[in-house]
């Protein structure tokens, strides 16, 4: 079974905005905004609703960066998470209950308090390049444990159904 998700990363010039994750999945790890895509709902439209309900972001550009597919040994459902740019906006992010938002220097991004496989993908990320990849995982990572990589695949493409 899949699980489709979002994950929207804010960018101005040399900056990203990530937030900090106040529960739930992924608790007390810095990520982009995003979550699940609701049955029959289309998958920009989930991205821009998420990143609303979780920055108070409504306007801007958003383009596609990328598609992973996230595995654990023993579980059965596979997360597939859309990646998103959103550039050009004006809108001032807020903290809200599930995130609080924070600047990023390009050269500064927390892989350390992050999902182990972001320091992988976010290069290409930044370098404005589409990717798609696969990892599999022993088990969910949270802020006190980063999870064994089992085995990845990470490609840049030329385009993103
Ligand atoms: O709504 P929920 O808390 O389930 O949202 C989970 C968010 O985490 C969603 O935006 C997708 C995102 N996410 C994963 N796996 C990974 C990952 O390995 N790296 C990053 N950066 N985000 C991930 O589900």
């Amino acid at each position: 079974m899949r699980k489709i998700q979002t994950l929207c990363i804010p960018l101005k010039k040399d900056r990203v905005l990530l937030g900090m994750k106040k529960r739930g999945f992924g608790f007390n790890m810095w990520n982009g905004f995003g979550g699940k895509v609701e049955e029959g709902e289309d998958i920009e439209i989930a991205t821009r609703r998420e990143l609303y309900e979780e920055a108070g972001i409504q306007d801007g550009l958003l383009s596609k960066a990328g598609m992973m597919e996230f595995s654990f040994i023993g579980e059965k459902t596979i997360l597939q998470v859309h990646i998103f740019r959103l550039s050009n906006f004006f809108d001032e992010p807020i903290e809200t209950e599930e995130m609080r938002p924070q600047w990023f220097d390009f050269k500064e991004i927390p892989f350390s308090k992050m999902w182990p496989d972001d320091k992988y993908w976010f290069p290409l990320f930044l370098e404005n390049r589409l990717f798609d990849g696969e990892f599999l995982f022993e088990k969910p990572s949270d802020s006190n444990y980063s999870a064994k990589i089992i085995s990845k695949r990470l490609d840049e493409v030329s385009f993103l159904n």
